[in-house]
Formats: C-alpha cells, sequence, structure tokens
C-alpha cells in the first residue's frame, strides 16, 4: 500500500459488471443499481484506466444535482486522488450543468471530465442516476472510447481509492487531498461570461425594459442559478421569469424533461389568457431546451432551422456558419436553410458525440438533434440556456413574435411536419424482433405502395465520420417516401426499464395554405402506414405511443 501524503491509496478487490456500457450519452441506470457495492467505483476505475490521463491532469467534475450526486461526487473525488490526477475543478456544492462542465473543461484546459447526471430522465431514491464522460475538447467521449471502458469494466479486478475524509465542497477555493488540489469553482460564472460574448447583452436588456415578458422553467434542476443569474440579474428579466428556479434532488418529484407533457406549469401559462411573449424551459442537466411563443410551440427541429437562418443576428454568429449539421432522425428544415445559405449540412447517428469532430475540425459552427437539443461550436455539448439566449437575441432585433417568426420561416422555406411517437416501457425482446423483422424486409419494401405512399428508397442508417473515417451502424431503420416523406425506427438508448421505440415521423409541405395544419392531422396517413408496416399493436399491445413530441 503506497502512502500519500499522509493518506494510504487502497486497492480494493472489485468484482467485475457486464452491464456497464455506456448508451447514446454516458452510463445511465437506476440509483439502486449504482449503490450496489462497487458499482459506481468499478465504472469509474474502468474510465481512469482507459483513459490513462498523464499524471498530474486536470480533471472537471460535476453534476446536476440529483440525488446520490454529492455521494457519488466524494467517491470519485478520492479516486481521483488515488489514480495520480493532479488537479479536480469540482462546481460548488457538486453543481455543474452539462454545457457549463464542457466550457469549464475547454477554458481551464483540463484533460478530461466526469459528469454526474441521468439527464431528463425522473431522480430520487427510485430515480435513475448516470455518469457521463468527456474529454480534453470538452465533448462527450467517442464510441470508441466508451467502448473500451465497457471492456475494462467487465475485466476490472481491484479499483484504486484515497482512505481519506470527505472533501468540503460548500466553499469556493483550494484544498488539498492527499498530492491532489481540489478547487471549488463557482458553477456559474465561466459560462455566464461565454453566454455574455455570443450574445447581444444590451439588445436583450433593452427588450426586458420595454414590455416584454419571459416565463423561464427550470424544472427544478440544474439551469435553476444559471438562469436566475443571467436572464434576472444580467439581462434585468423581472424577478419571478424564472419558475422552479430552486435545484431539488427528485427535481419535485416529475421528470426534468422540457416538453409539452412535462413542462406543464410552463404550458398553463403560456396559453393563458394573459400569457408572456417567450417560454422557455431546460432539463435536469440543463443541455435540452424546449422553446414556446404565446400559444405557440416551436419543434426542435424548427428552432434549429430558424436559428441557422437568422444566425446572423446574433454577434458570436455574425461571421456566417461555417457548416450545420442535425441528427439523422431530426427533420430536414435545417437542410433547406443550409441549401440556401451555401453551406453543407451532415447527418449524424443520434447523441451529441457525433459532432464533436466535425465542430474540432471546424467544419460546423451550429448543430442540433430533434429531442431538444441545440448547440454550436462554442463548446462541445448541448446547451439549453444558450438556446434560450440565442432566441432572445432575434427577438430583441426582430421585435416579432415567436409565432410570426416561425410562420414567415415556414413560408419562405416551406414547413416540415414533423413528430416523434415513443412507445416506453416494451418488452425488450419484442422491440429487438420488430426491429430484426423490418430490418429484414427493408430491400422488399422498396417501390412497395403502403397507403397512398410509395416506398422510393430504405435502409439502415450507417455513418461514416467524414473527419476520422470511423463508421457507425445500426442507426435506425429509415423509409423514405416521394416528395420527401420519411419515417425512423430506433431504439432508445438512455433508457433504464425495458426498450423504448422510437417512431419519427416527417412531411414536407410547401403550400401555405395547408401550414396551418396540426401535425398529428397533417401526418395522420404516415402514422397509420407505420402501424400497418410493423404491425405495432399486435405485437406491442399498445393502442397509442406512451409520449408524443
Ligand atoms: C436521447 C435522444 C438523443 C439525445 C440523448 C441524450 O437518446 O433521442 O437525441 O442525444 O437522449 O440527451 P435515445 O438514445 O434515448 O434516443 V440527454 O439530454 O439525455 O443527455
Ligand atoms: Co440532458
Amino acid at each position: 500500500m503506497n502512502e500519500i501524503a499522509g493518506t494510504r491509496v487502497r486497492m480494493i478487490a472489485t468484482m467485475p459488471f457486464d452491464d456497464q456500457r455506456p448508451g447514446t450519452s454516458g452510463l445511465r441506470k437506476k440509483v439502486t443499481v449504482f449503490r450496489q457495492p462497487r458499482y459506481l467505483e468499478n465504472f469509474v476505475q474502468s474510465v481512469f484506466d482507459t483513459l490513462a490521463l498523464p499524471p498530474g491532469s486536470a480533471l472537471v467534475l460535476g453534476g446536476d444535482g440529483r440525488y446520490y450526486n454529492r455521494e457519488a461526487l466524494q467517491i470519485i473525488i478520492k479516486m481521483a486522488a488515488a489514480n495520480g490526477i493532479g488537479r479536480v475543478l469540482i462546481g460548488r456544492d457538486g453543481i455543474l450543468s452539462t454545457p457549463a462542465a464542457s466550457c469549464v473543461i475547454r477554458q481551464h484546459g483540463a484533460s478530461a471530465g466526469i459528469i454526474l447526471s441521468a439527464s431528463h430522465n425522473p431522480g430520487g431514491p427510485q430515480g435513475d442516476f448516470g455518469v457521463k464522460v468527456n474529454g480534453a475538447n470538452g465533448g462527450p467521449a467517442p464510441s470508441v472510447l466508451t467502448e473500451a471502458i465497457y471492456t475494462r469494466s467487465r475485466a476490472l479486478s481491484a479499483y484504486r481509492i484515497l482512505d481519506a475524509p470527505d472533501v468540503a465542497l460548500e466553499r469556493l477555493g483550494q484544498s488539498r487531498l492527499g498530492e491532489m488540489i481540489v478547487e471549488v469553482i463557482d458553477p456559474v460564472a465561466d459560462y455566464a461570461q461565454l453566454m455574455e460574448s455570443l450574445f447581444d447583452f444590451t439588445a436583450i436588456r433593452a427588450l426586458f425594459a420595454s414590455r416584454f415578458r419571459l416565463c423561464y422553467d427550470a424544472m427544478h434542476a440544474v439551469t435553476g442559478p444559471y438562469a436566475k443569474e443571467i436572464l434576472e440579474r444580467r439581462l434585468g428579466a423581472p424577478a419571478g421569469s424564472v419558475i422552479h428556479g430552486e435545484p431539488r434532488a427528485d427535481f419535485g418529484g416529475e421528470p426534468p424533461d422540457p416538453n409539452l407533457v412535462h413542462a406543464h406549469e410552463l404550458v398553463r401559462i403560456m396559453n393563458g389568457p394573459d400569457a408572456p411573449d417567450f417560454g422557455a424551459a431546460c432539463d435536469g442537466d440543463g443541455d435540452r431546451n424546449m422553446i414556446l411563443g404565446r400559444r405557440f410551440f416551436v419543434t426542435p427541429s424548427d428552432s434549429l432551422a430558424v436559428l441557422a437562418a437568422n444566425a446572423r443576428l446574433a454577434p458570436g454568429y455574425a461571421a456566417g456558419l461555417k457548416g450545420v449539421a442535425r441528427s439523422m432522425p431530426t427533420s430536414q428544415a435545417l437542410d433547406r436553410v443550409a441549401q440556401q445559405l451555401g453551406i453543407l449540412c451532415y447527418e449524424t447517428p443520434t447523441g451529441w458525440k457525433f459532432f464533436g469532430n466535425l465542430l474540432d475540425a471546424g467544419m460546423i459552427t451550429l448543430c442540433g438533434e430533434e429531442s431538444f437539443g441545440t448547440g454550436s461550436s462554442h463548446l462541445r455539448e448541448k446547451d439549453g440556456l444558450w438556446a434560450v439566449l440565442f432566441w432572445l437575441n432575434l427577438l430583441a432585433v426582430r421585435r416579432q413574435p415567436v409565432e410570426i417568426i416561425v410562420r414567415e420561416h415556414w413560408w419562405t422555406h416551406g414547413r416540415h411536419f414533423y413528430t416523434r411517437h415513443d412507445y416506453e416501457g416494451l418488452d425488450p425482446v419484442v422491440a429487438r424482433c420488430l426491429m430484426k423483422q423490418l430490418r429484414g424486409r427493408l430491400g422488399r419494401l422498396r417501390g412497395e405502395r403502403l397507403g397512398t405512399r410509395r416506398v422510393r428508397e430504405s435502409d439502415d442508417f450507417e455513418y461514416t465520420d467524414p473527419v476520422d473515417g470511423s463508421v457507425t451502424s445500426g442507426q435506425g431503420l429509415r423509409l423514405f417516401f416521394e416528395e420527401g416523406a420519411r419515417v425512423v425506427f430506433r431504439l432508445s438508448g438512455t433508457g433504464t426499464e425495458g426498450a423504448t421505440l422510437r417512431i419519427y415521423l416527417e412531411a414536407f409541405e410547401p403550400d401555405p395554405a395547408r401550414h396551418h395544419l396540426d401535425p398529428q392531422q397533417a401526418l395522420a396517413g404516415l402514422i397509420s402506414v407505420v402501424h400497418d408496416v410493423v404491425q405495432l399493436r399486435q405485437r406491442t399491445g399498445r393502442h397509442a405511443p406512451t409520449v408524443i413530441t
């Protein structure tokens, strides 16, 4: 046993676990799973072994404040010290939103980061927990690395931890743990400064000084302190503009998921008689966003396209966009903007990690996903508050209602009707079998007429990264119909219970006379086609999706 400055490094024998394969966004499991003896330790040691950081490296640590955040952090801090990390930067009280962690890694030149979050999944003792690993660029570890971590986790026989008391995380400043420096930092400062450098805060302050009103729902999650500092203190939004701004370990008992179902109070306010001009919400760890106008919902795919089309209005993007990217299931509204701007639009698999190379190589400036994720080259995670500030900047310049801005966008570019139907909690065997059989039929479906539409093309999405040439296959089954309509089937990689089937539906409508339609109505034909083609009811016993977004 080694002695480090009076504290002992202990090697603890562990048994490998076989279920520590990270999914779309880190390792996500029930809290009860993470609290099993040696479970967290096993994964974290696998991370340290795989990263193999040079001794003395700096590591950023923080989480979304959910149940088990603090206990897990104390374990990770002691393991970092025992694994030769030179310095850890930790958000006060163990708090860092996912985008803020990305920001801190980049600004402080850290070699890596570990973010504790299960994003928008429920919190509390019976809820979910998660561990994400980010690299020196501030972005999620690429698949090769997460696979290597998984391989290591199945072979590990011992982990290293410092025998030391817990570290105080309440006060800013430096302390020592063995030979490692522990630096507790303000979780908001670096991030808020970055936002000020990108957007026209003077114009947004002037907007708030007029009669403009905002309702921002932090969903009792990590963005509360960020939103209060930036929106209320720095930008002058009236006190109370931020609702549910106190972070809680169980997010107030509801999933911190910014959609029309879970952000119900915000939705009620925005649909009410005296609705504010602008509504927004972010998720548990602050990387997702939902944008609302008065009695108007902006789909994430449209939001991304509108931001791309208006990017020059924000000082940080005044020079124009180098290129853009969207995850494959995200609607093709962005592609039309890119075409008009004369820039390339890349199509990547689901998950933010696939944008990292394109951003690092300077090939894209803006990117996003249909799942309420939007971001840019300013850091390497999707960024909820950033999207809200981008919209505020746009509204401050254009001084038009959100709804008018989106309708004008449709008028110019045409409307991509879009919806996602999720079937949650399916029997994993049934879900896998459904996908397998559809995959087997893809070729035969080509040219066939389904309902009123003909299948023009079909495939199983495979991505070749244009930067490093790596190939990622099996990323979603696609049916392309005539006139740009499309259906995509994929299984979720973030759930912790059963399997979730996601069905993404899209149809293009150039005719402004039809732009007022409800997406469920406009897509009704495609929806019924989908049910028939995979015999959804017969196989799953479900008559309707669990969640529609
Ligand atoms: C979901 C979304 C995906 C997103 C991921 C992580 O993944 O569909 O677009 O990148 O969540 O977001 P899946 O595999 O369940 O479809 V977050 O805010 O949970 O970090
Ligand atoms: Co999230």
